[in-house]
Order: C-alpha cells, then sequence, then structure tokens
C-alpha cells in the first residue's frame, strides 16, 4: 500500500486562502505556479507508434493515433485545476479533442457508466463518463498553446473537470469503458473515488460503517 494518503491525512491544513469567494475550494491554496507531480519516470514516446485505445464493454475497440485526434475538431479549455495535495491554480488553458466529439466522430456509443482510464506507467484513475463528457473535460494536447511538456503529459493528458486534479491522467494511453466501478492507482491507496474539491472529497474511508439512520437508536443524555 502507498502510504501518501495517510500522510497527508496527518499534515496540517495551510492556512487556507479566503477572500476568494466560491472559486477555491475548502482547503486549497492558490498558486501561481505549475506544479509537477507524478508517480514513476516520465515516459518518452515516438509519435509514429504511439496509440490511444478505447476498449471495454464497447462493440469494437479502436486504436487512434495521434493523427487521428489531429484530424478532429480542435477545442478550447479554460479551468481552475484543484490538486489534493492543496495546491489550487486558477485559469490554466488547455486545447486538444473533446471525448463527445471523438465518439461522434467514429460513431460509438457507449452503453457504460464507467471509464478507467489507463496511463503509463501503469497509472489508472476511475470516472463516470458524465465527468469525461462535461464540456470543460478535454483530452488535451496543448498546454498554453503549446504542446504539453513531458513532464506535464505528452502527448495526450486528461483535463477532468471538478475533481481533484490526480484524475486527470498524463501520459493517456486508454480509456476503458465498464459497467461496475473498479478503483484507479490513487483510489485503491486511500484516496476518494469521486474527487470532488468542493465537498472535500479526498480520502477514502471517511464514511462511518454505519447505517445513516443508526443514530436514531442511540441514547440520548
Ligand atoms: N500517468 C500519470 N498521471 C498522473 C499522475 C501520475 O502519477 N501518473 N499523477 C496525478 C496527480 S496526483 C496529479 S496532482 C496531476 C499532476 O499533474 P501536473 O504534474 O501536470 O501538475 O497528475 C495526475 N496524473
Ligand atoms: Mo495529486
Amino acid at each position: 500500500m502507498h502510504d501518501k494518503a495517510a500522510r497527508l491525512r496527518k499534515s496540517r491544513s495551510p492556512k487556507a486562502d479566503v477572500g476568494l469567494g466560491e472559486r477555491l475550494p475548502p482547503g486549497q491554496v492558490l498558486t501561481e505556479r505549475f506544479p509537477i507531480l507524478h508517480e514513476g519516470e516520465v515516459p518518452a514516446y515516438d509519435l509514429a507508434t504511439w496509440s490511444l485505445r478505447l476498449f471495454g464493454t464497447l462493440a469494437n475497440p479502436v486504436e487512434l493515433t495521434y493523427a487521428d485526434l489531429q484530424a478532429l475538431p480542435q477545442r478550447q479549455l479554460q479551468c481552475d485545476i484543484h490538486c489534493v495535495t492543496r495546491w489550487s491554480k486558477f485559469d490554466t488553458r488547455w486545447s486538444g479533442v473533446h471525448l463527445q466529439d471523438l465518439l461522434q466522430a467514429l460513431d460509438i456509443r457507449p452503453t457504460s457508466t464507467f471509464v478507467m482510464a489507463h496511463a503509463d506507467h501503469a497509472y489508472q484513475t476511475n470516472l463516470h463518463l458524465d465527468d469525461l463528457l462535461h464540456p470543460d473535460s478535454l483530452l488535451a494536447t496543448h498546454y498554453d498553446g503549446q504542446p504539453l511538456t513531458a513532464q506535464h503529459g505528452w502527448p495526450l493528458r486528461l483535463v477532468v473537470a471538478g475533481r481533484y486534479f490526480w484524475k486527470s491522467a498524463k501520459w493517456l494511453r486508454g480509456l476503458e469503458f465498464t459497467d461496475q466501478e473498479q478503483p484507479g492507482f490513487w483510489e485503491r491507496n486511500g484516496f476518494h473515488l469521486h474527487a470532488d474539491p468542493f465537498i472535500e472529497q479526498r480520502f477514502s474511508g471517511d464514511a462511518l460503517d454505519i447505517a445513516e439512520d443508526a443514530w436514531r437508536e442511540k441514547d440520548f443524555d
């Protein structure tokens, strides 16, 4: 087991930024810089052999080249990002392909509710299909008008709206459509399945293992 969740739980919260209204999620601190966080080595690719696989419960799995992605409508996105380690960054600018456009171009109609994102090296994160179809999510190839740097996920990463940033897999290689929700890498290691920063879904196991109405059965003094 990875102990990152345990260490984060114990760490004292920094004094959270106030006065930023509803825009900064609770317990987060704003940064101007762009931190780099990941497990393992930064992968190297040859775009000629790189591919993105769509598989799982699809009628026909597909394997896309980088050129296939470039042939699709190129979308712009400006969004705020929130890392579970408590930094947030406002107004990040991305461009790339929207999953809706990709599915439409391939005439794929997924029947599943869930998607497991597969990335290098052996990184996975679980998502709801709706999260990926959100208008503020993207399969991003560019950041701030430039191709992604290797450290930030070149050639392709996810940007997932409304979730802590670990859901935004860098070095994306596959989207697996599934009927059951399986936990990804961090989700198996103490982090929350759904990761909504505005309600601080940071860790798993926060919920007490008792029925919601169990307190009614208790004695009160
Ligand atoms: N493939 C891969 N993607 C990943 C990770 C990783 O370890 N491997 N780390 C995640 C985490 S925890 C965060 S906070 C963001 C960081 O993205 P950045 O380095 O571009 O800031 O990438 C996410 N995507
Ligand atoms: Mo993270």
